[in-house]
């Protein structure tokens, strides 16, 4: 676990259309990480089946594409202490039915099927997805940083 460690966090198309983009933000920031790479995009079916090629074979590998590629998601980069576990924490389990009130999907949402947010599931794939969503890379926080115009 270091201060560096970084996970991909993504807003999907439900959570961009219910405005929740502020809210999931702001449980980042307030918990105290750094927001190192932001961007809105609409993927392309091509590219979400790169991001989760994992899942390919699944029944729901379909829907899921469709789902994810019907309107702009919010892609980012957050860094700081134990960010993989404590980002997926903090979005709640996979099925929202599933999550405790107080996490994101446990508070703002039903459906496995519309879980409004995506988060890495260990070290390795959050360096993969960054790569793959982040090809230009990611601004490079040091502490040097703490304290300037950025804090
Ligand atoms: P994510 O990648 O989105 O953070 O989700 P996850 O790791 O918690 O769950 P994963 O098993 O990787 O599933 C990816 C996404 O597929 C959709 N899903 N639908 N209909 C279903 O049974 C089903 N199961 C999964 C969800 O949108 C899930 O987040």
């Amino acid at each position: 676990m270091s201060t560096t460690e970084r996970t991909y966090i993504m807003i999907k198309p439900d959570g961009v259309q219910r405005n929740l983009v502020g809210k999931i933000i702001a449980r980042f920031e307030e918990r105290g990480y750094k927001l190192i790479a932001l961007k809105m995009t609409q993927a392309t079916p091509e590219h979400l089946e790169k991001h989760y090629a994992d899942l390919k074979g699944k029944p729901f590998f379909p829907g899921l594409i469709k789902y994810m590629a019907s309107g702009p998601v919010v892609c980012m980069v957050w860094q700081g202490l134990d960010a993989v576990k404590t980002g997926r924490v903090m979005l709640g389990a996979t099925n929202p039915l599933a999550s405790p009130i107080g996490s994101i999907r446990g508070d703002f949402c039903l459906a496995v099927g519309r879980n409004i947010c995506h988060g890495s599931d260990s070290v390795e794939s959050a360096e993969k997805e960054i790569a793959l969503w982040f090809p230009d890379g990611v601004v490079q926080w040091t502490s040097a940083l703490e304290g300037s115009v950025y804090n």
